[in-house]
Protein backbone atom coordinates (compact mmCIF):
# COMPACT_ATOMS: atom_id res chain seq x y z
CA UNK A 1 0.00 0.00 0.00
CA UNK A 2 1.72 2.82 -0.85
CA UNK A 3 1.40 6.16 1.22
CA UNK A 4 -0.83 7.98 -1.17
CA UNK A 5 -3.45 5.15 -0.59
CA UNK A 6 -2.75 5.12 2.90
CA UNK A 7 -4.23 8.85 2.59
CA UNK A 8 -7.18 7.92 1.88
CA UNK A 9 -8.27 7.39 5.15
CA UNK A 10 -7.50 9.48 8.03
CA UNK A 11 -7.25 7.95 11.67
CA UNK A 12 -6.35 10.40 14.83
CA UNK A 13 -6.23 9.29 18.14
CA UNK A 14 -7.93 11.53 21.13
CA UNK A 15 -8.32 10.10 24.95
CA UNK A 16 -10.16 6.68 23.95
CA UNK A 17 -11.64 7.79 20.78
CA UNK A 18 -10.71 6.98 17.23
CA UNK A 19 -11.76 9.65 14.82
CA UNK A 20 -11.62 7.75 11.34
CA UNK A 21 -12.13 9.93 8.42
CA UNK A 22 -12.71 9.59 4.75
CA UNK A 23 -10.39 11.81 3.17
CA UNK A 24 -11.03 11.85 -0.88
CA UNK A 25 -13.01 15.19 -0.20
CA UNK A 26 -12.01 16.44 -3.70
CA UNK A 27 -14.49 13.59 -4.68
CA UNK A 28 -17.02 14.09 -1.96
CA UNK A 29 -15.38 10.51 -0.54
CA UNK A 30 -16.83 8.26 -2.88
CA UNK A 31 -15.50 4.91 -1.91
CA UNK A 32 -12.85 3.28 -4.22
CA UNK A 33 -11.59 -0.62 -4.06
CA UNK A 34 -8.32 1.23 -2.58
CA UNK A 35 -10.14 3.12 0.14
CA UNK A 36 -11.94 -0.26 0.96
CA UNK A 37 -8.90 -1.62 1.15
CA UNK A 38 -7.26 0.93 3.61
CA UNK A 39 -10.73 0.82 5.55
CA UNK A 40 -10.13 -3.02 6.61
CA UNK A 41 -6.23 -2.36 7.95
CA UNK A 42 -7.57 0.49 9.71
CA UNK A 43 -10.10 -1.93 11.52
CA UNK A 44 -7.56 -3.60 12.40
CA UNK A 45 -5.38 -1.38 13.56
CA UNK A 46 -8.10 0.62 15.84
CA UNK A 47 -9.62 -2.57 16.82
CA UNK A 48 -7.06 -4.17 19.17
CA UNK A 49 -5.57 -0.62 20.61
CA UNK A 50 -6.29 -0.58 23.83
CA UNK A 51 -6.45 2.99 24.55
CA UNK A 52 -9.59 3.06 22.00
CA UNK A 53 -13.04 2.37 23.43
CA UNK A 54 -15.05 4.52 20.71
CA UNK A 55 -14.70 4.71 17.01
CA UNK A 56 -16.33 7.76 15.03
CA UNK A 57 -16.02 7.13 11.45
CA UNK A 58 -16.76 10.18 9.23
CA UNK A 59 -16.08 12.13 6.44
CA UNK A 60 -12.99 15.16 5.26
CA UNK A 61 -14.54 18.30 3.69
CA UNK A 62 -18.46 18.52 2.28
CA UNK A 63 -19.31 14.96 2.41
CA UNK A 64 -19.94 11.66 4.53
CA UNK A 65 -19.20 9.95 1.67
CA UNK A 66 -20.84 10.14 -2.02
CA UNK A 67 -21.35 6.35 -1.46
CA UNK A 68 -19.48 3.63 -3.95
CA UNK A 69 -17.20 5.38 -7.03
CA UNK A 70 -19.20 5.28 -9.75
CA UNK A 71 -16.48 4.89 -12.29
CA UNK A 72 -14.57 2.87 -10.20
CA UNK A 73 -16.87 0.38 -9.02
CA UNK A 74 -19.19 0.62 -11.90
CA UNK A 75 -18.07 1.76 -15.18
CA UNK A 76 -14.68 0.33 -15.09
CA UNK A 77 -15.64 -3.20 -14.63
CA UNK A 78 -17.61 -3.30 -17.62
CA UNK A 79 -15.94 -5.85 -19.78
CA UNK A 80 -13.68 -7.43 -17.06
CA UNK A 81 -14.17 -11.14 -15.97
CA UNK A 82 -17.17 -11.29 -13.67
CA UNK A 83 -14.97 -12.76 -10.75
CA UNK A 84 -13.44 -9.63 -10.44
CA UNK A 85 -16.38 -7.50 -9.80
CA UNK A 86 -17.75 -9.81 -7.08
CA UNK A 87 -14.14 -9.72 -5.36
CA UNK A 88 -14.58 -6.28 -5.40
CA UNK A 89 -17.50 -5.93 -4.29
CA UNK A 90 -16.83 -8.51 -1.80
CA UNK A 91 -14.28 -6.68 0.07
CA UNK A 92 -16.36 -3.93 -0.12
CA UNK A 93 -19.27 -5.60 2.10
CA UNK A 94 -16.76 -7.33 4.27
CA UNK A 95 -15.69 -3.82 5.83
CA UNK A 96 -18.78 -1.63 5.59
CA UNK A 97 -21.03 -4.46 7.06
CA UNK A 98 -19.72 -7.89 8.42
CA UNK A 99 -16.40 -6.23 9.93
CA UNK A 100 -17.87 -3.10 10.99
CA UNK A 101 -21.39 -4.07 12.48
CA UNK A 102 -19.75 -6.22 15.05
CA UNK A 103 -16.86 -4.36 15.76
CA UNK A 104 -15.27 -4.74 19.25
CA UNK A 105 -15.37 -1.19 20.23
CA UNK A 106 -18.83 0.90 20.21
CA UNK A 107 -19.10 2.94 16.96
CA UNK A 108 -20.79 6.19 16.00
CA UNK A 109 -21.24 7.36 12.59
CA UNK A 110 -20.86 11.51 12.25
CA UNK A 111 -22.94 12.42 9.42
CA UNK A 112 -21.20 15.78 8.50
CA UNK A 113 -22.71 16.37 5.13
CA UNK A 114 -23.53 14.05 2.16
CA UNK A 115 -24.63 10.63 2.51
CA UNK A 116 -25.43 9.12 -0.92
CA UNK A 117 -26.15 5.04 -1.34
CA UNK A 118 -23.91 2.37 -0.63
CA UNK A 119 -22.78 5.19 2.09
CA UNK A 120 -26.15 4.15 3.78
CA UNK A 121 -24.16 0.66 4.28
CA UNK A 122 -20.96 1.67 7.01
CA UNK A 123 -23.31 4.60 8.20
CA UNK A 124 -26.13 2.38 9.61
CA UNK A 125 -23.64 -0.25 10.55
CA UNK A 126 -22.41 1.89 13.28
CA UNK A 127 -23.82 1.44 16.40
CA UNK A 128 -25.15 5.28 17.10
CA UNK A 129 -25.56 7.98 14.41
CA UNK A 130 -25.16 11.45 14.74
CA UNK A 131 -25.76 13.89 11.81
CA UNK A 132 -25.75 17.56 10.99
CA UNK A 133 -29.14 19.24 10.98
CA UNK A 134 -28.05 20.23 6.86
CA UNK A 135 -26.19 16.83 6.05
CA UNK A 136 -28.15 15.33 2.88
CA UNK A 137 -29.23 11.64 2.76
CA UNK A 138 -30.16 10.12 -0.89
CA UNK A 139 -30.93 6.78 -2.16
CA UNK A 140 -30.11 7.84 -5.30
CA UNK A 141 -29.36 4.67 -6.80
CA UNK A 142 -32.67 4.65 -9.11
CA UNK A 143 -31.48 7.79 -10.41
CA UNK A 144 -29.13 6.45 -12.11
CA UNK A 145 -30.71 2.90 -12.54
CA UNK A 146 -29.48 0.81 -9.81
CA UNK A 147 -30.79 -0.96 -6.70
CA UNK A 148 -29.75 -0.33 -3.61
CA UNK A 149 -28.45 -3.42 -3.17
CA UNK A 150 -25.50 -4.94 -1.63
CA UNK A 151 -27.76 -4.67 1.69
CA UNK A 152 -28.23 -0.68 1.35
CA UNK A 153 -31.87 -1.71 1.03
CA UNK A 154 -31.69 -3.79 4.45
CA UNK A 155 -29.77 -1.28 6.08
CA UNK A 156 -32.79 1.28 5.30
CA UNK A 157 -35.47 -0.88 5.94
CA UNK A 158 -34.24 -1.96 9.51
CA UNK A 159 -33.67 1.85 10.94
CA UNK A 160 -36.82 3.62 9.28
CA UNK A 161 -40.11 3.04 9.03
CA UNK A 162 -41.15 1.43 6.16
CA UNK A 163 -42.96 3.46 4.29
CA UNK A 164 -40.54 5.92 4.54
CA UNK A 165 -37.86 4.06 3.41
CA UNK A 166 -39.45 2.29 0.56
CA UNK A 167 -40.40 6.39 -0.22
CA UNK A 168 -36.54 7.53 -0.54
CA UNK A 169 -35.91 4.19 -2.12
CA UNK A 170 -38.55 5.01 -5.08
CA UNK A 171 -38.31 8.69 -5.71
CA UNK A 172 -34.48 9.00 -5.18
CA UNK A 173 -35.81 12.18 -3.26
CA UNK A 174 -33.26 13.88 -0.28
CA UNK A 175 -33.88 13.94 3.18
CA UNK A 176 -31.65 16.20 6.00
CA UNK A 177 -30.28 15.46 9.13
CA UNK A 178 -33.28 16.51 11.06
CA UNK A 179 -35.28 14.37 9.03
CA UNK A 180 -33.26 11.86 9.44
CA UNK A 181 -33.27 11.70 13.20
CA UNK A 182 -37.07 12.04 13.25
CA UNK A 183 -37.65 8.87 11.43
CA UNK A 184 -34.91 7.09 13.77
CA UNK A 185 -32.43 6.83 11.09
CA UNK A 186 -29.75 8.70 13.26
CA UNK A 187 -29.98 9.45 16.82
CA UNK A 188 -29.95 13.03 16.73
CA UNK A 189 -28.94 15.78 14.24
CA UNK A 190 -27.25 19.11 15.85
CA UNK A 191 -26.20 21.87 13.71
CA UNK A 192 -22.65 21.29 11.94
CA UNK A 193 -20.69 23.88 13.81
CA UNK A 194 -21.20 22.15 17.21
CA UNK A 195 -21.56 18.24 15.37
CA UNK A 196 -17.66 17.11 16.73
CA UNK A 197 -18.42 18.52 19.78
CA UNK A 198 -21.37 16.80 20.15
CA UNK A 199 -20.46 12.96 19.46
CA UNK A 200 -17.25 14.05 21.80
CA UNK A 201 -19.63 13.99 24.53
CA UNK A 202 -21.40 11.23 23.52
CA UNK A 203 -18.70 8.93 23.15
CA UNK A 204 -17.30 10.85 26.60
CA UNK A 205 -20.47 8.52 27.68
CA UNK A 206 -19.70 5.54 26.47
CA UNK A 207 -16.08 5.17 27.71
CA UNK A 208 -17.14 5.51 31.12
CA UNK A 209 -18.42 1.82 30.58
CA UNK A 210 -17.00 -1.29 31.03
CA UNK A 211 -15.38 -2.09 27.79
CA UNK A 212 -15.86 -5.80 27.49
CA UNK A 213 -19.85 -4.77 28.79
CA UNK A 214 -20.03 -2.53 26.23
CA UNK A 215 -18.89 -4.74 23.59
CA UNK A 216 -21.20 -7.56 24.80
CA UNK A 217 -24.22 -5.12 24.75
CA UNK A 218 -24.31 -4.18 21.04
CA UNK A 219 -23.22 -7.35 20.28
CA UNK A 220 -26.52 -9.20 21.81
CA UNK A 221 -28.49 -6.07 20.34
CA UNK A 222 -27.80 -6.84 16.75
CA UNK A 223 -27.80 -10.41 17.13
CA UNK A 224 -30.89 -10.57 18.52
CA UNK A 225 -32.42 -7.98 15.58
CA UNK A 226 -30.33 -9.50 12.65
CA UNK A 227 -31.55 -13.08 13.63
CA UNK A 228 -35.10 -12.04 14.12
CA UNK A 229 -34.66 -14.63 17.43
CA UNK A 230 -38.00 -15.76 18.75
CA UNK A 231 -38.35 -15.02 22.45
CA UNK A 232 -36.78 -18.55 23.78
CA UNK A 233 -33.97 -18.51 21.84
CA UNK A 234 -33.27 -14.85 22.41
CA UNK A 235 -34.01 -15.87 26.45
CA UNK A 236 -31.42 -18.68 26.16
CA UNK A 237 -28.92 -16.57 23.72
CA UNK A 238 -28.95 -13.86 26.38
CA UNK A 239 -28.67 -15.87 29.68
CA UNK A 240 -25.75 -17.59 28.05
CA UNK A 241 -24.24 -14.20 27.23
CA UNK A 242 -24.50 -12.38 30.61
CA UNK A 243 -22.68 -15.50 32.38
CA UNK A 244 -19.78 -15.78 29.97
CA UNK A 245 -19.89 -12.10 30.70
CA UNK A 246 -19.62 -12.43 34.08
CA UNK A 247 -16.95 -14.96 34.12
CA UNK A 248 -14.89 -13.00 31.49
CA UNK A 249 -15.66 -9.07 33.68
CA UNK A 250 -17.18 -10.71 36.82
CA UNK A 251 -16.01 -7.57 39.30
CA UNK A 252 -17.50 -5.00 37.07
CA UNK A 253 -20.73 -6.12 38.77
CA UNK A 254 -19.41 -6.33 41.93
CA UNK A 255 -17.96 -2.76 41.99
CA UNK A 256 -21.55 -1.91 41.33
CA UNK A 257 -23.05 -3.81 44.07
CA UNK A 258 -20.69 -2.21 46.25
CA UNK A 259 -20.91 1.32 45.80
CA UNK A 260 -25.12 1.29 45.52
CA UNK A 261 -25.78 -1.28 48.36
CA UNK A 262 -22.88 -0.82 50.74
CA UNK A 263 -20.80 2.59 50.00
CA UNK A 264 -24.38 4.34 49.22
CA UNK A 265 -22.10 6.60 46.62
CA UNK A 266 -24.02 6.14 43.61
CA UNK A 267 -27.44 5.27 42.58
CA UNK A 268 -27.95 3.08 38.72
CA UNK A 269 -30.98 5.10 37.46
CA UNK A 270 -28.71 8.03 37.98
CA UNK A 271 -25.68 7.30 36.22
CA UNK A 272 -22.31 5.01 36.17
CA UNK A 273 -20.59 3.29 39.14
CA UNK A 274 -17.01 4.77 39.46
CA UNK A 275 -14.86 2.26 37.21
CA UNK A 276 -11.14 3.07 39.07
N1 LIG B 1 -18.55 8.36 -7.89
C1 LIG B 1 -17.59 8.91 -8.64
N2 LIG B 1 -17.27 10.21 -8.58
C2 LIG B 1 -17.96 10.98 -7.74
C3 LIG B 1 -18.98 10.47 -6.93
C4 LIG B 1 -19.27 9.06 -7.02
N3 LIG B 1 -20.19 8.49 -6.28
N4 LIG B 1 -19.50 11.47 -6.21
C5 LIG B 1 -18.82 12.59 -6.53
N5 LIG B 1 -17.88 12.29 -7.46
C6 LIG B 1 -16.92 13.20 -8.09
C7 LIG B 1 -17.53 14.07 -9.17
O1 LIG B 1 -17.59 13.37 -10.40
C8 LIG B 1 -16.59 15.24 -9.20
O2 LIG B 1 -15.42 14.83 -9.89
P1 LIG B 1 -14.55 15.92 -10.73
O3 LIG B 1 -14.17 17.00 -9.75
O4 LIG B 1 -13.39 15.12 -11.21
O5 LIG B 1 -15.48 16.41 -11.78
C9 LIG B 1 -16.20 15.39 -7.72
O6 LIG B 1 -16.48 14.13 -7.12
C10 LIG B 1 -16.98 16.46 -6.99
O7 LIG B 1 -18.36 16.18 -7.17
P2 LIG B 1 -19.47 17.28 -7.52
O8 LIG B 1 -20.60 16.56 -8.12
O9 LIG B 1 -18.85 18.40 -8.28
O10 LIG B 1 -19.81 17.79 -6.02
P3 LIG B 1 -21.13 18.54 -5.50
O11 LIG B 1 -20.78 18.95 -4.10
O12 LIG B 1 -21.60 19.54 -6.45
O13 LIG B 1 -22.26 17.39 -5.41
C11 LIG B 1 -23.08 15.19 -4.83
C12 LIG B 1 -22.18 16.38 -4.44
C13 LIG B 1 -24.53 15.61 -4.84
C14 LIG B 1 -22.85 14.12 -3.77
C15 LIG B 1 -22.70 14.70 -6.25
O14 LIG B 1 -21.29 14.55 -6.34
C16 LIG B 1 -23.32 13.36 -6.60
O15 LIG B 1 -24.46 13.30 -6.96
N6 LIG B 1 -22.53 12.26 -6.51
C17 LIG B 1 -23.01 10.95 -6.82
C18 LIG B 1 -23.88 10.38 -5.72
C19 LIG B 1 -24.27 8.94 -6.02
O16 LIG B 1 -25.24 8.70 -6.69
N7 LIG B 1 -23.47 7.98 -5.53
C20 LIG B 1 -23.63 6.60 -5.85
C21 LIG B 1 -24.70 6.03 -5.00
S1 LIG B 1 -25.09 4.37 -5.48
C22 LIG B 1 -23.97 3.42 -4.73
O17 LIG B 1 -23.24 3.85 -3.87
C23 LIG B 1 -23.95 1.99 -5.08
C1 LIG C 1 -25.03 -0.78 -4.16
C2 LIG C 1 -24.26 -1.05 -3.05
C3 LIG C 1 -23.37 -2.11 -3.09
C4 LIG C 1 -23.26 -2.86 -4.23
C5 LIG C 1 -24.03 -2.58 -5.33
O1 LIG C 1 -26.22 0.94 -3.13
C6 LIG C 1 -24.93 -1.54 -5.29
C7 LIG C 1 -25.94 0.33 -4.15
C8 LIG C 1 -22.65 -1.66 -0.93
O2 LIG C 1 -22.56 -2.43 -2.06
O3 LIG C 1 -22.38 -3.88 -4.24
Amino acid sequence: MTSEDKDLVKVEYDNGVAWVSFNRPEKRNAMTPKLAGRMLEVLDEVEVREDVGVMVLTGEGTAFSAGMDIKEYFRDMKGKPHIEEIRARRKNWEWQWRRLRYFEKATIAMVNGWCCGGAFLPMASCDLAIAADDAKFVLSEINWGILPAGNVTKAVAANMPARTGIYYAMTGLPFDGKQAAAYGMVNESVPLADLRKRTRELADVLLEKSPAVLKSCKEVFKRTLDHNLGWDISEEYLIAKQEQLWMLAGEERERGFKQFLDDKSYKPGMGMYKRD
